[in-house]
């Protein structure tokens, strides 16, 4: 693990903006490949099996059928912060290093939660298809009534770093802030984003606006189901930045066409990129193509560590952002 490599040899798995690839290219040889399309599983494997190193996004799921034929692999860096696609079992079961690209998204995807937020309170996307319709010819009393977002109650699912700063952008708004998540914050992070924990019940109950920002895992695999769906409020509103899985689209959309909830506001899907069709026949919901990280500078930031991650693996030092330290140095 310490001994770095004189040339590594590497895959990079999807198309990256093209100074990635020049950093790169200084100190590796490069397997590139220049699609937007994913590998499938089996060409995925077939090329990880002679390099030392590869960077991959958040749709390569990596497991250990991906990596049994992995002689040298040393390190696998991810452009996402979510590492749900990775086997972190396999990769620790091969001394195989993971590193994922947290902190440079922050704020773009807790922006992108809040602008989901107002676009759905505000019913945004049905206002302007109505208006490009043509249908807009007088001012009407009660056109396009939405809910409000100010003064109201925000209630966050999963208080990391994406999820407080989405609480204090709340706080901006006036908003009452609380929120769940496996175990409290410390008082510090609690006084400093005035979010007050609570269970999970008890925020879909009182909760306004309903914010999912928690890690997708097997414990959080339809999270938000029926049940959950019919303990919120019908003025109530759900948004998801977080990981498709994690609400059961199936019970969504039944509830949005019962009008059960106000509205959805949703970046991530089930078997993404296709979509539950009921959720395009709807029009409580806003739909957004998974483009929480979308900036240009932050897809830069997110590449760029991706980057400084691979070639610190490759160079035998500890990566900045590893998601298996407790291998490290075995
Ligand atoms: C990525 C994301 O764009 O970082 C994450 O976890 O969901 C997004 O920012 C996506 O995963 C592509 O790798």
């Amino acid at each position: 693990m310490n001994s770095s490599i004189t040339r590594p040899n590497i895959l990079v798995a999807r198309r990256i903006f093209p100074e990635g690839i020049e950093r790169l290219e200084a100190i590796c040889d490069i397997d590139y490949v220049d699609q937007i399309e994913p590998l499938t599983k089996v060409e995925l494997s077939e090329r990880l099996k002679d390099k030392d190193g590869a960077l991959v996004t958040g749709s390569e799921r990596i497991d250990a059928d991906t990596l049994k034929d992995a002689k040298a692999l040393k390190i696998i860096s991810n452009i996402a912060v979510g590492f749900n696609n990775f086997d972190v079992d396999a990769f620790n079961q091969k001394g195989i290093i993971g590193t994922n690209t947290p902190d440079v998204l922050t704020d773009t995807t807790a922006d992108m939660g809040f602008a989901l937020l107002m676009a759905i309170s505000r019913r945004l996307s049905e206002a302007e298809r109505w208006l490009r319709d043509g249908q807009w010819h007088h001012w009407e009393m009660g056109r396009m009534l939405g809910v409000d977002i100010h003064h109201s109650t925000l209630g966050i699912m999963g208080m990391g770093r994406i999820g407080q700063a989405i609480a204090k952008r709340g706080l901006a708004f006036g908003m009452n802030v609380i929120y769940y998540n496996r175990k409290p914050l410390s008082k510090d992070l609690e006084q400093a984003c005035q979010a007050t924990y609570v269970d999970k019940e008890t925020l879909l109950k009182n909760a306004d606006h309903v914010m999912l920002v928690m890690p997708y895992s097997a414990d959080s695999h339809h999270f938000i189901g029926a049940k959950e769906l019919a303990m919120m409020k019908s003025t109530a509103t759900l948004v998801n930045i977080a990981r498709g899985g994690i609400v059961d689209d199936n019970a969504l959309v039944e509830a949005l066409q019962r009008n059960q909830i106000f509205g959805a506001g949703l970046d991530v899907y089930e078997g993404e990129p296709k979509l539950h069709p009921g959720l395009l026949d709807l029009p409580n919901v806003v739909l957004a193509p998974h483009i929480g990280s979308a900036t240009e500078k932050t897809r830069y930031s997110m590449m760029n560590l991706a980057i400084d991650n691979l070639l610190a693996g490759l160079a035998g030092e500890k990566p900045k952002t590893m998601i298996n330290p407790e291998i490290w140095g075995k």
